[in-house]
């Protein structure tokens, strides 16, 4: 008899309802039925799977095998990512620059491309200064406005290919980014507050959609994301900072932390203070969480991210 596994690509995980992208994108409707108790793993949205039929009408497969991830982030819960498409509003809600740095740490630890993408430039007098303090990181920025073919054709060019995330505060508008994609209410889009200006957590779980010869997904927005929580160490946060590694003149100490050592050469180098500032807080940060767990006292997650 012929082997009846199957692989595919899981799209979205709901409940242990799994939906998985099969061959010929055929989708196939699965349970994992807690096979996966014994090792402690979870597929989630992005794994790649094998999958078995089950003889359940109600979920005809079940997820037999999970393939090595080559990544994973925590939140939002997702495998495998080619790019991570980093949203941020002009206003409404303001930008939260903090937030954009640790994602662009976790891009950089992870092997993960990132873009970023500034939405809602025509609120208010921001625009493309708002970016600006990101041109020394290299990756590619892009001003998106959903009326802006333009800009909509550059995003689509970005994502070809790749399996990517929106990832970003709640109401920066990353679902209607994928209505516009696709040219249809592909995700429900919600009023961001008037009274306090924040997003109202629309979308609820991530779905990835075949597109452009890959995947997108949109995803729950947020606001909070503790770094040493997803296991990354005080010394990564310089990878989030690759203008750190353009310095010309180096530093007057070779193991400089760049924290106002006397000699660094970062001050007035080509990262923007306020980028600076954000690092320095954040090593800082991890630093001292690092200390605590040495001390015996607590406990990091140096579980992978
Ligand atoms: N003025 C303006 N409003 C926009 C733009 N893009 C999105 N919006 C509005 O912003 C609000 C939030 O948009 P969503 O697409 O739901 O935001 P989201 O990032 O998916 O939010 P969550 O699902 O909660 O994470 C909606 O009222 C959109 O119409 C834009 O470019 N300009
Ligand atoms: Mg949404
Ligand atoms: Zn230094």
């Amino acid at each position: 008899m012929a082997d009846p596994t199957v692989t595919g690509r899981i799209l979205r995980g709901v409940g242990g309802l799994y939906w998985i992208d099969g061959p010929d994108g055929v989708l196939l409707e699965a349970s994992a039925r807690g096979i996966f108790r014994k090792t402690g793993e979870i597929p989630t949205a992005g794994d790649q799977v094998d999958c078995v039929p089950s003889g359940d009408p109600d979920r005809p497969w079940q997820i037999v095998g999970l393939h090595p991830r080559f990544n994973s982030l925590v939140r939002p819960s997702v495998a495998n990512l080619d790019g991570l498409a980093i949203t941020l509003s002009a206003d409404h809600p303001p930008p939260d620059y903090l937030l954009v740095d640790k994602l662009l740490i976790l891009c950089f630890a992870l092997d993960i491309e990132p873009l970023l993408i500034l939405t809602k430039t025509d609120l208010g007098e921001a625009g493309s200064d708002m970016l600006e303090p990101y041109r020394p990181v290299g990756c590619q920025l892009l001003e998106a406005c959903p009326q802006d073919a333009d800009s909509i054709g550059q995003l689509q060019d970005w994502l070809s290919g790749k399996t990517v995330c929106l990832a970003g505060q709640s109401g920066v508008g990353k679902s209607t980014l994928v209505n516009r994609l696709f040219g249809s209410e592909k995700m429900a889009v919600g009023r961001v507050s008037d009274k306090i200006g924040r997003g109202r957590h629309t979308t609820r779980e991530v779905v990835f959609f075949p597109f452009a010869g890959g995947y997108l997904a949109d995803t729950p927005g947020f606001s909070t994301l503790e770094l040493h929580e997803v296991g990354i160490r005080a010394e990564q946060v310089t990878l989030g900072y690759p203008e750190i590694g353009r310095l010309t003149e180096p530093c007057r100490f070779q193991d400089c932390r760049h924290l106002g050592e006397p000699g660094c050469a970062l001050p007035g180098g080509p990262i923007h203070p306020e980028r600076l500032a954000r690092y320095r807080l954040l090593r800082t940060q991890l630093e001292a969480v690092n200390q605590y767990a040495k001390k015996g006292r607590g406990r990091t997650t140096a579980e992978p991210v």
